[in-house]
C-alpha cells in the first residue's frame, strides 16, 4: 500500500484553505482542487510499503503553526506556513527514526506546503487569511486512487505527549 505521514488540518485551518481555494475559482484558475477532507501537510512520504505496523511515530510535543504565503510547484499550487522550527525539528526526528528502522521514504527536502490545486491553469493573486492550530499529533495515511480522485485513510495517529516530560 501507498503510504505517507502527515497532519491532518483542523476545521479552522481547513476553512481558511477553503477561501483561499474560492478565491481561485473565482478567478477562473481551473484544475483539480483538493477536497476539504484531504486537506494535510505532509511530513514524508514513503509510497509502497507492505507493512503499516512497522512505522514508528515519534510522539509530538504539541506546536502551533500558522498559515503563511502561498506558491507553486509547476501547476500544483500550495499553501505556505510561518517559518515554525519545532515542526522542522519533529521532521527530522521522524525521517531519522524512519531511515533507522529502513522505512523507504522520499529524502527531498522538507518544504512545507499544504495543496491546494493540482493540474492549476492560471496564475491566482491570493490572500492568505489568518489561521492557525496546534498541533499534538501526527498520522500514518494510505492513498488510494478513487473514481473520482485520491481517497487518504488514517491507519494510525502518533500517542499523545504527556505534559509530564515537560521540564519547567
Ligand atoms: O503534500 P502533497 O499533497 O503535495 O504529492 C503527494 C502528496 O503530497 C506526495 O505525497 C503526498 C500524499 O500522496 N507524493 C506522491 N507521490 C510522491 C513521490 N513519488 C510524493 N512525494 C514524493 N515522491
Amino acid at each position: 500500500m501507498r503510504l505517507f505521514i502527515a497532519i491532518p488540518m483542523s476545521g479552522e485551518m481547513k476553512d481558511a484553505l477553503g477561501r483561499m481555494q474560492r478565491q481561485m475559482r473565482d478567478q477562473r484558475i481551473a484544475g483539480r482542487f483538493t477536497p476539504p477532507e484531504n486537506l494535510h501537510l505532509t511530513l514524508a512520504f514513503i509510497g509502497e510499503y507492505p507493512n503499516p505496523d512497522a512505522v514508528f511515530l515519534p510522539r509530538v510535543k504539541p506546536f502551533a503553526i500558522e498559515l503563511d504565503g502561498f506558491g507553486s510547484f509547476g501547476d500544483l499550487w500550495w499553501a505556505g506556513l510561518k517559518p515554525c522550527p519545532p515542526l522542522r525539528r519533529y521532521v527530522l526526528a521522524l525521517r531519522h527514526a524512519l531511515a533507522y528502522d529502513n522505512i523507504p521514504f522520499d529524502r527531498k527536502k522538507f518544504s512545507p506546503h499544504i495543496t491546494l490545486l493540482r493540474g492549476g491553469v492560471g496564475v491566482p493573486a491570493l490572500t492568505v487569511p489568518r489561521a492557525e492550530m496546534v498541533v499534538d499529533h501526527v498520522s500514518l495515511m494510505r492513498s488510494d486512487r478513487g473514481k473520482r480522485g485520491m481517497i487518504y485513510t488514517e491507519l494510525r495517529a502518533s500517542e499523545p505527549w504527556d505534559p509530564a516530560w515537560d521540564d519547567g
